[in-house]
């Protein structure tokens, strides 16, 4: 039965379920919940809907999934009321997108916004959640749904001396509201992952003078951007149910087609011909142009040594080129999209530092200065990425049974260990859209997030309709697809790259792997098989 209790001043404060967060996963949860029934709170930091949409406002952010993959596809109604401009949206695009889902559902009503979840607490005696807000108020719920993202937490290198800088600074994760006015200005913008490749030619255009603080060089391919024609949108909306039969069964939420052909079974002309079209054709398609890229190092290096050679042929100072030069395996970071990045190191007002030669010291009052020189700045931006995969989680303080926190469960191990990365034992009643240990940030977004809302909204009826309100993780079952998800990854060259999706660019976190690799339709079908096993590897009460 839903729950629902009204305080003498009319405020709701106990739910079935209370919802974390207000972009692509939070919206699609409230939806399905209500739709069955059940009482739902949302609450959001932000002022509106969107959630890294909604904060990620930086010069040049747009999504690097393609527009007409890139939403939901829950509701065919809803797929062809929305028509994209362009091939990969801008963030104003897919905020608009953002908003009119959430009127079109009339979500807002349950969502809170301006308001921070600050704890969690497992009430065992009453099998509930208490829920505190920053605004000192606390609601009760029987779920806990975290949906925060898996990178939301900005990650602001501790610098000594910033909080002496006398220009203004900014993180690309945190972008203001109004437009930051570059003109005239120099601008420092420390970090080149994808935040800052994107936003580096179009800072370049505006400012007097760039200076990119370089710490690791990316393999970074052209996204070919561009508008969509009538006939591709069109010819998309007719193709809906069988574009998202294949998103829904493919390894990573994409339609396309992988190839089955190894990168050293073909002839040094071939491979060069399927790089180049691949190139021509950009987006995030070269690292699927052969079956063993991101397995084998002798085929990786292929497309590597294809990437150092754009980079040598598009830069024409030489010593710059060989500075951004990348020797990881390509794709153990996340692949990069961008759009005229190389050739901005064309440009006369635009400088390259190699903070790995030269690191940088400490923030002045003036700039920035390395164990080289001191660099005059008016504005620094960091693009210096995330906590992936568990900040946002962390940061919620959620305390499960016996009043063990999530915090001391994962920093305890080497990695965080959770069932399916739905759930972690311990913390009854909690589920985590996208966590860590499913396909998420390796995966098309939406479709895990698709997933994950619709298996949790089942689980929460098959409940209901068995008269039960407790699920819990069972350790043994946790540990062992713990254990599966590392060996999948550990199979990979992915486990051999320093980079957010290990957590090793962040001081002190534990290193692992959080992430499932084993493709997004084998893993539907392994959390649909446990669900029609009556929740196999979860205790039920
Ligand atoms: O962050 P990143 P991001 N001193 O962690 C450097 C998604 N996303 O915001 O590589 C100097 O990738 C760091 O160096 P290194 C996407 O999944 C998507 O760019 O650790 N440098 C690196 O160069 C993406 O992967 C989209 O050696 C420091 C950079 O900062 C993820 O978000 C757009 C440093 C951080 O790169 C994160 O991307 C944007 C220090 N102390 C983001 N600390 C789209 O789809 C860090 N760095 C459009």
């Amino acid at each position: 039965m839903a729950s629902f209790q009204q305080t003498d001043e009319g405020v709701s404060t106990t739910f079935d379920a209370v919802v974390v967060g207000a972009g692509f996963s939070g919206l699609y949860m409230l939806h399905r919940l209500r739709e069955a029934g059940f009482t739902v709170q949302v609450y959001e930091a932000g002022e509106g809907v969107g959630g890294v949409w909604y904060w990620n406002r930086y010069p040049g952010a747009r999504c690097d999934s393609e527009s007409i993959y890139y939403n939901y596809m829950f509701s065919e109604e809803l797929y062809r009321e929305w028509t994209w401009s362009s091939r990969f949206p801008e963030q104003p695009e897919i905020l608009s997108y953002l908003n009119f889902v959430a009127d079109r559902f009339d979500l807002r009503r349950d969502i809170r916004f301006q308001t921070r979840v600050v704890s969690a607490c497992f009430d065992e005696e009453n099998s509930r959640w208490q829920i505190g807000t920053d605004d000192g108020a606390t609601v009760s719920a029987t779920y806990l749904i975290t949906a925060v993202g898996c990178l939301s937490t900005a990650n602001v290198p501790t610098f000594k001396g910033l909080e002496r800088f006398q220009g203004r600074w900014y993180h690309t994760g945190n972008w203001p509201h109004e437009k930051v006015d570059f003109r005239g200005k120099r601008v420092g913008v420390v970090g080149t992952g994808s935040s800052g490749i994107q936003s580096i030619p179009v800072i370049a255009e505006e400012a007097s003078h760039l200076t990119v603080f370089q710490r690791t060089p990316q393999y970074s391919a052209p996204a070919q951007n561009h508008l969509l024609e009538e006939e591709d949108i069109r010819e998309a909306k007719e193709r809906f149910h069988e574009t998202k039969q294949k998103m829904r069964e493919s390894p990573t939420g994409f339609p396309r087609e992988r190839s089955d052909r190894s990168a050293l079974e073909v002839t040094e002309e071939e491979r060069r011909r399927v790089y180049e079209a691949a190139w021509e054709k950009g987006g995030l398609i070269l690292s699927s142009t052969f079956k063993d890229l991101t397995i084998s190092a002798e085929a990786n290096e292929t497309v590597c040594e294809f990437i150092r050679g754009k980079i040598k042929e598009t830069v024409r100072d030489v010593k710059v080129a060989e500075m951004l030069l990348p020797s990881y395996y390509f794709a153990t970071k996340r692949p990069v999209l961008d759009t005229h990045y190389f050739e901005t190191y064309n440009r006369d007002n635009v400088s390259l530092v190699d903070v790995r030669k030269e690191p940088i010291v400490e923030i002045t009052p003036k700039g920035i200065r390395t164990a080289e020189t001191e660099f005059e700045l008016d504005i620094l931006v960091f693009a210096t990425g995330y906590e992936a995969m568990t900040g946002s989680l962390l940061k919620l303080n959620i305390s499960g049974r016996g009043g063990v926190t999530l915090r001391e469960k994962w920093e305890d191990g080497a990695r965080p260990k959770t069932y399916l990365g739905l759930a972690t034992a311990g913390f009854p009643n909690l589920f985590m859209i996208t966590g860590p240990e499913s396909p998420s940030v390796l995966s098309n977004m939406p479709v895990s997030i698709e997933q994950h809302v619709e298996w949790i909204g089942d689980c929460i009826e098959y409940l209901r309709e068995h008269g039960l309100d407790r699920i819990e993780a069972k350790e043994e079952a946790e540990e062992a697809w713990s254990r599966h998800c590392w060996e999948v990854a550990d199979s990979t060259l992915f486990t051999k790259a320093q980079s957010w999706y290990t957590g090793a660019n962040i001081h002190d976190k534990p290193v692992g792997f959080p992430i499932y690799l084993g493709g997004v339709g084998h893993y539907r079908n392994i959390c649909t098989e446990i669900a029609e096993k009556g929740y196999e590897g979860f205790a039920l009460q």
